[in-house]
């Protein structure tokens, strides 16, 4: 396995719009790569990893559309598939976010049995589990992405549901061009929220039974819900936009499992260049994400 240069590296970050990806989940305190745009693109093999595949940060724009499952870019299928115990925990880490993006993060999963390659994503009947919108100081969880957590999202597997495979969805629904566009936007941004959302693969074990209502994407969420219309500048409540979160019908208390690093390219020479090129892309995008935020986009 080769890595390019981190110079082309950091010249091929400069190029796009800073918008965040998921390039790590922790999942029952196992550490699994996500998809680090930058950087998965150029490696052959890919990396393994329990992402989607893409290399898309841009937003979905059209809750109608089939990219509102899994991005419009969503293959490869993952190579790996995430383990963990239903009541434990998923962190997600999000390279820099925006704060003009403001908006909820929400955690959706679905079940799927069979080869994760023939799954059809637009098939999968998703329900909610996690949602973070905002405090009652009227912060939003995605500031808190930049301000308390560096990047880290995280949200509790439901004790209570039926173990089995999953394709896990972690969204982030930005309203800052919910209702108005400023001119210098105008050109190229619609009118309305925007979807940044990215799957990925779990065996989730447990001794539970439920099995939530779910939904397909598309078909979750409505243009006529007045939560994706919202104005962010009154400043009133937030409610929750599509179906409600799902609630467990009892918790578990699991014994932590000791902390595992699953190396993206299983050579341990190469995964110390793989995760210096990522802190440099990481870099190189906060970089332009701050770029973003000092003009208020
Ligand atoms: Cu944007």
């Amino acid at each position: 396995m080769r890595l390019p240069q981190a110079a082309s590296l950091l010249a091929l970050a400069a190029q796009v719009h800073g918008h965040g990806y998921i390039y790590r989940v922790t999942a029952d305190n196992t550490i699994y790569p996500g998809y680090d745009i930058f950087i998965d693109p150029l490696l052959r093999p890919a990396p393994y990893r329990i992402a989607y595949g893409g290399g898309q940060t841009g937003p979905v724009y059209d809750l109608n559309s089939k990219d509102m499952a899994c991005q419009g870019v969503h293959t490869p299928a993952p190579g790996l598939i995430a383990q963990a115990r239903a009541g434990s925990n998923i962190t997600f880490w999000w390279s820099r976010w925006l704060y003009s993006h403001k908006g909820p993060i929400t955690a959706w999963m679905a079940p799927y049995e069979g080869d994760i390659n023939d799954v059809d994503v637009n098939k999968l009947e998703f329900f909610k589990f996690g949602e973070e919108t905002h405090d009652e100081n009227g912060v939003w969880g995605t500031e808190k992405l930049l301000d308390e957590t560096e990047g880290k999202w995280t949200v509790k597997i439901p004790a209570d549901i039926k173990p089995g495979l999953y394709v896990v969805r972690n969204e982030i629904i930005a309203l800052h061009f919910a209702v108005r566009v400023p001119p210098f936007f105008a050109t190229f941004t619609p009118i309305g929220p925007q979807f940044y959302m990215t799957c990925f693969a779990f065996n989730i074990t447990g001794d539970g039974t439920a099995t939530p209502q779910g939904y397909t994407f598309p078909g979750a969420y409505s243009n006529n819900d007045p939560a994706l219309h919202w104005d962010l500048e009154k400043g009133e409540p937030y409610p929750s936009a599509g179906p409600l979160v799902y609630v467990p019908s009892y918790d578990v208390e699991l014994e932590p499992k000791p902390e595992v690093i699953i190396s993206p390219t299983n050579n341990a020479t190469a995964d110390q260049d793989y995760w210096k090129a990522q802190a440099d892309a990481l870099a190189a995008q906060a970089a332009t994400t701050e770029f973003f935020d000092s003009i208020g986009g």
